[in-house]
């Protein structure tokens, strides 16, 4: 079958990229039946051409620290797909960051920008680069460094870089001043842009707020409501953030938080001014959540995951594969039902399988976390009429788009005869629109 080798001969190309054979794998192995219906696909070699990248840059990022001394990180962009518009993804800045994470991201967010229903291709970049324990001013010369090599290669109308982990709205403030000064240019040549030069109201909130929307949206399925849910996230960073703060509007109480060296567990919710204080446990940049547990006065779990806590929804929010086997079979031993996935491929693929198996709902990243790039697209729409919508205008638009992604991923899986499998709704919904898109524009 032409899935295999072409999942194959992934593999030999890269053997060592196991990340990016990961995310190839799950898209691939759920548009079988997509294929079968649509044999010009396979004539057209769209697999072989879709998991091929149309680009990638990787670059010399040396920059000099507090001490004079000369650093030198690596700087990647992968513009993996722009059959449907212009490549779009983050850029995230963490010691983790290599080809193969690159390119499993890339991957997502070319089907990820599909769902959103807006024109958007697929790219991700970022660097090796470790922010914690970083001054000020070495953050931003690494950010300046790093643009002096990225603005060529990207635009308005070519690439639009955002923030992912390790860039928010400060690292987005420097790589856009250095970019301005460079090209001579004011443009939208990034998003997450601060509110008074052209960012967009709700983008810091959009990717928590937009998880949320898809959460309410799959327990309406079986006519449930968020209110009165108890839910158990992991991490601290912006899109951990987002869902602590949707929660409390709308009921539902979030128990703990992750980083690094741990978790919390909050029995009364993390709520009000705690909410808060999570975004300047991130700005301390020292990535330690026991910060909150010393604050608040509640429990701390060193080197520990949130998996084992009691809950009704559990939403990873930190970083690809923070969820593995064991911690699936925890969630279900505790009886919970519904896995939402914030970071991108937080679930293992055991973890998935095994949750599947077991009656869980399980949200896919792809579609779930949407909502930051479709309000990053949002900001681009209003960056390119030049004005700016108020944050009720935004936030109904992100709204609706979340809504409609959760129908297109159900609806699509039941036409296809796996219903109630979002994971699979979600790759043939963002497949189809990118493979038509390719065949539409011939071999290129
Ligand atoms: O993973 C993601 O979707 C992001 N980091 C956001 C990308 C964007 O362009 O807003």
């Amino acid at each position: 079958m032409v899935i295999e080798q072409v999942i194959e001969k992934v593999k030999n190309r890269d053997p060592d990229q196991k990340e990016f054979h990961q995310a190839v794998w799950e898209v691939l192995e759920s548009i079988e039946p997509v294929l079968k219906k649509n044999p010009q696909y396979m004539k057209a070699k769209i697999l072989e051409r879709i998991v091929e990248p149309e680009r990638q840059i990787m670059f010399r990022v040396p920059w000099t620290d507090d001490k004079g001394e000369v650093q030198v990180n690596r700087g990647f962009r992968v513009q993996f797909n722009s059959a449907i518009g212009p490549y779009k993804g983050g850029l995230r800045f963490h010691p983790s960051v290599n080809l193969s994470t690159m390119k499993f991201l890339g991957f997502e967010q070319t089907f990820k920008n599909s769902l959103t229903g807006l024109p958007m291709g697929g790219g991700k970049g970022g660097s090796d680069f470790n922010a914690t324990g970083k001054s000020e001013s070495e953050v931003m010369r690494f950010c300046q460094s790093f643009m002096m090599e990225l603005y060529r290669h990207i635009g308005p109308d070519t690439d639009v870089p955002a923030g992912d982990i390790g860039v928010g709205g400060r690292e987005i403030g420097y790589l856009f001043g250095m970019y301005k000064k460079l090209q001579n240019e004011f443009t939208g040549v990034l998003t997450g842009k601060g509110r008074n030069w052209g960012g967009s109201l709700i983008r810091p909130e959009a990717t928590g707020f937009g998880v949320v929307y898809y959460t309410q949206e799959m327990l309406r399925t079986d006519n449930l409501d968020i209110k009165g849910k108890t839910i158990a996230i992991s991490g601290f960073g912006n899109v951990a953030w987002g869902v602590a703060k949707k929660c409390e509007m709308l009921g539902a109480k979030v128990v703990t938080l992750s980083g690094p060296d741990g978790y919390i567990y909050d029995e009364n919710g993390v709520t009000g001014a705690k909410v808060d204080y999570m975004l300047q446990i991130r700005a301390s940049g020292n990535d330690c959540i026991k910060d909150y547990a010393d604050k608040y006065d509640v429990p701390f779990f060193p080197g520990e995951r949130p998996w084992s806590v009691k809950c009704d929804i559990a939403i990873p929010c930190a970083i690809q594969n923070e969820l593995g086997l064991d911690d699936a079979k925890k969630i279900i031993d505790n009886g919970c039902k519904y896995v939402t996935e914030a970071a991108n491929m937080p679930c293992t693929a055991e973890a998935v399988e095994y949750l599947l198996k077991n009656g869980a709902m399980v949200a896919p990243a792809k579609a779930a976390n949407a909502g930051g790039v479709a309000t990053s697209g949002l900001e681009m729409s209003q960056n390119s009429m030049r004005l700016s919508w108020n944050a009720e205008e935004v936030d109904t638009r992100l709204h609706q788009i979340m809504v409609n992604i959760y129908k297109n991923c159900y609806d699509s899986a039941e036409k296809y005869g796996h219903k109630g499998n979002l994971i699979v709704g979600a790759n043939i919904a963002g497949f189809v629109k990118v493979a038509d898109a390719m065949l539409e524009q011939g071999i290129v």
